[in-house]
């Protein structure tokens, strides 16, 4: 019997992504200063074992090996982040030439090895000078986001045409705050929580204004966002309905805002008095065309439609297969995050930016890792990812979350969400099944 091709489209992009402080260390090298998450990670019961995002992989000194590695795989994008502190150390104000040194030997190795750069401007790591002055709460935070994209754009718009604005919005202006479980970690009042979202899309509005105005003819510039993903439990005409109303409900907030370009009345009549202050001209900003969005992909909640506002969220049962604490197994999320934010907010080129799964694992007895879960994971996220395809989504590529084992956030060192093995004793990397697999899977542009 012949196998049903799970083909993807021509020149669809495959690649894997890491984040500057989860996998660079040298966290006080050639000038960099400290980040929020330097300073949260020492704080005692904060990171698990305590773990600090000092040396992590090492890929400070150990990129260009790295670099060869992702080669021999196969890997023609990587989608990589540029550490703030290593550039203005003190959030504005004197560039650190050592920083930006640093990321144009990264690039040169990556050319070498025949690697495309896809770099986020911003994936968490604020410079701690610009937190004690008032973090994401003050207007000021924009300004600073602001030079520090004209910094990026003019030093590296040259040799780089592709650029994410902000990694993830909700987990440093939101999740910090609520959750606590994220830097910087402390309780705010609703209002200042939207404030904060509020001026972190205009952080991204200046992001895609830097690289119009200063980048090479033909640059490409998004934000990716892990948009608040729902799922119908059935797939009949309600429950798609209520889940299209929830989506809304739950992303009007920042995707919905700036591909829209405003907040949905719906909204704001929610927020009541918590709403942001938003001044003249800020949406004008903050929803400057983009060339794409970047969604990063984990879970989502099923939804089934409801008498009482129209839709239900529910709750997920003890015992549904969840990973990593938090990471629910939901393959479906990969259809309709997608579907939803081309269907309503009409985003155009949709690339997930990030899907993986993390878990405790060791070597097996012969130094293999046998990562069946997740490879299991990804072919059925990649599977529903291809259903979208075939029913018209505009989805471009995809970026595996992560190349190899990183600081975890919270979770430090223990929960491991690499195709590769990081043993941090020795910084020696291992290509797991998984990782021998998607190097088949990008290599023939299919689910094998
Ligand atoms: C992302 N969610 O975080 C981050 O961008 C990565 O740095 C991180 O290592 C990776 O996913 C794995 O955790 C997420 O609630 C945070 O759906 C929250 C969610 C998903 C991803």
């Amino acid at each position: 019997m012949k196998l049903t091709p799970l083909t993807f489209p021509k020149n669809f992009v495959w690649g894997v992504a890491a984040a500057a402080p989860q996998i660079e260390g040298a966290y006080a090298t050639d000038g960099k200063s400290l980040s929020t998450w330097d300073v949260y990670s020492r704080i005692p019961g904060k990171v698990r074992n305590g773990d600090t995002l000092d040396v992590a992989c090492d890929h400070y000194h150990l990129f260009d090996k790295d670099f060869a590695m992702m080669a021999k795989l196969g890997v023609r994008h990587y989608r990589l982040s540029i550490a703030w502190p290593r550039i203005i150390p003190e959030g504005r104000g004197a560039v650190n030439q050592k920083g930006l040194d640093f990321y144009h030997r990264l690039f040169d190795s990556m050319e070498k090895h025949g690697i495309l750069p896809w770099p986020t401007m911003f994936h968490w790591d604020l410079p701690q000078a610009l937190e004690d002055a008032g973090g994401w709460r003050e207007p000021g935070i924009v300004e600073a986001f602001s030079e520090y994209a004209d910094v990026l754009v003019k030093a590296y718009g040259s040799r780089i045409k592709r650029w994410f604005t902000l990694n993830e919005l909700p987990c440093f202006v939101i999740d910090p705050h609520i959750d606590l479980n994220k830097s910087p970690g402390y309780p705010l009042p609703p209002q200042a929580i939207n404030q904060n979202i509020h001026h972190a899309l205009l952080a991204h509005g200046h992001g895609v204004r830097a690289v119009r105005e200063y980048g090479q003819r033909g640059s490409l510039v998004g934000m990716a966002d892990n948009t608040t993903g729902v799922v119908p439990v059935t797939e009949t005409p309600e429950d798609i309905a209520a889940t299209q109303k929830a989506y809304a409900h739950l992303n009007d907030r920042i995707i919905g805002a700036m591909l829209t370009g405003g907040y949905s009345t719906t909204y704001l009549r929610r927020l009541g008095k918590d709403r942001p202050k938003v001044n003249r001209g800020d949406f004008d900003l903050i929803s400057l065309p983009a060339d794409f969005l970047g969604i990063n992909c984990y879970f989502s909640n099923f939804v089934r439609s409801a008498k009482r506002g129209g839709f239900e969220i529910l709750d997920f049962p003890p015992g549904y297969p969840t990973t990593a604490g938090w990471l629910t197994t939901v393959p479906q999320s990969m259809y309709w995050t997608t579907r939803l934010a081309a269907e309503l907010y009409g985003a155009k080129n949709i690339y997930i930016t990030e899907n993986g799964y993390g878990t405790l694992e060791e070597p097996d007895g012969n130094g293999e890792i046998l990562d069946l879960h997740r490879r299991e994971f990804l072919r059925l996220y990649l599977s529903e990812l291809r259903r979208a395809i075939g029913d018209g989504v505009p989805i471009r590529g995809y970026f595996a979350w992560s190349f190899m084992d990183n600081f975890e956030w919270n979770d430090g060192y223990s929960t491991r969400f690499g195709l590769c093995y990081t043993d941090y004793k020795t910084q020696k990397r291992t290509p797991k099944l998984s990782a021998r697999w998607y190097s088949r899977v990008m290599a023939e542009n299919r689910l094998v």
